[in-house]
């Protein structure tokens, strides 16, 4: 083979395997439960694929073989009947052995993912239509607070998210930490996780839930322990009050204007709980549950539309005044 074509086949088999990697891949695990259940897709894929060759080999061979002619086609062949016979026994054990082993693989794997450290931190996750309300429990009440669609976490500590929703079933998944789990109204169910690296991971809603489901997103922040630590401390208070004119006047504009009706501002007087709280929202990476990158230019066209950006979401367009428009967003930069 020319060393032309060898490398183009080279290019041709790292193609698909470019998209194995990265914030947001099953293959490329950064967490405990991650990489067990990597481990179940593996032995599965491997122990699928040998029968699958067998199977297609046998196949093969007995098109190949053409019976002979001369034999009688209902002349009886004891040797041969028992042979054969001996044979569909032994693959029939083995079929049961193989199912057996897997089933026994996969609950090995799964152990970790359902886990129940008495250490973990507790989160509280309430699925939206179409976004993440996340809370953080404490043992005492003033430690717990929420925020919205990001998720910070202390690295190589176990995490367990408690999972509940609001309207419809979503489906909480951060391939490159753990496995799916649904989110239903009126139940809660819990999965674990312990991230081994810090970076940011990206999480997704994993059940088709509406109009803006593929838009359902959120992002996984894994901190180092003691800047952990800080985040949480900060995050824990309340917002500061604004200090120049123009965010004061955000502020009032953000209760006159109706923000507060479905928003939370954390030491205000808003108190609204049909959308995301906004109480350190300046400090987020993402908008609109993961849509946009947050930034000046994002913030902006949010507010101007919503319906834009994101059709179908839950915050109607608000009918504001270009400088009434700035002053909040002003405000809500200022909300770190
Ligand atoms: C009827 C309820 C409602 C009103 C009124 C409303 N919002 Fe919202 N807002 C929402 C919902 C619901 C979302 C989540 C949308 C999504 O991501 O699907 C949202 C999202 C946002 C976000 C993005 C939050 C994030 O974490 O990504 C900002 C910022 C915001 N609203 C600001 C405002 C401001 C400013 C006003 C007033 C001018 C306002 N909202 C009025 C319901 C409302
Ligand atoms: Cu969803």
């Amino acid at each position: 083979m020319s060393a032309w074509m060898r490398s183009g086949l080279v290019l041709l088999a790292a193609w698909p395997l470019g998209a194995c990697a990265g914030r947001q891949s099953a293959l490329d695990p950064h967490a405990l439960q991650s990489a067990d259940i990597l481990r179940i897709f593996v032995a599965f894929l491997v122990v699928a694929a040998v029968v699958w060759i067998a199977v297609v080999v046998v196949l093969a061979v007995g098109l190949w073989r053409q019976p002979s002619l001369s034999r009688h086609p209902l002349a009886l062949h004891p040797p041969f009947e028992r042979r054969a016979g001996q044979i569909v026994l032994g693959l029939g054990i083995a079929t049961v052995l193989i199912v057996l082993a897997l089933s026994l693989v996969s609950y090995a794997g799964q152990r970790s993912v359902f886990a129940k450290d008495p250490n973990a931190l507790t989160l509280k996750i309430t699925g939206h239509q179409w976004w993440w309300e996340v809370s953080y429990e404490a043992d005492s009440p003033h430690l717990s607070f929420v925020t919205a669609n990001e998720i910070r976490i202390p690295v190589e500590q176990p995490v367990r998210v408690q999972l509940q929703s609001a309207d419809v079933i979503h489906s909480f998944w951060i391939p490159s930490l753990t496995g799916k789990m649904d989110l239903i109204t009126g139940q809660q169910n819990e999965i674990q996780f312990t991230a081994k690296r810090a970076g940011v991971y990206r999480g997704q809603c994993a059940e088709f839930c509406g109009l803006q489901h593929a838009h359902m997103a959120f992002a996984v922040i894994a901190l180092p322990q003691d800047e952990f630590k800080r985040w949480r401390d900060h995050e824990n208070q309340s917002a500061g009050s604004p200090v120049d004119p123009l965010s004061k006047r955000g502020e009032e504009l953000f209760r006159a204007r109706g923000c507060a009706l479905c928003h939370t501002v954390r030491g205000t007087l808003a108190g609204g709980q049909l959308g995301p709280d906004l109480t350190h929202f300046g400090s987020r990476t993402t908008i609109a549950a993961g849509t946009l990158p947050l930034n000046s230019a994002s913030l902006g066209a949010w507010l101007a539309d919503p319906q834009h950006i994101k059709p179908g979401n839950l915050m109607p367009q608000m009918a504001l005044q270009s400088d009434e428009l700035i002053a909040i967003h002003h405000y809500l930069e200022q909300l770190k």
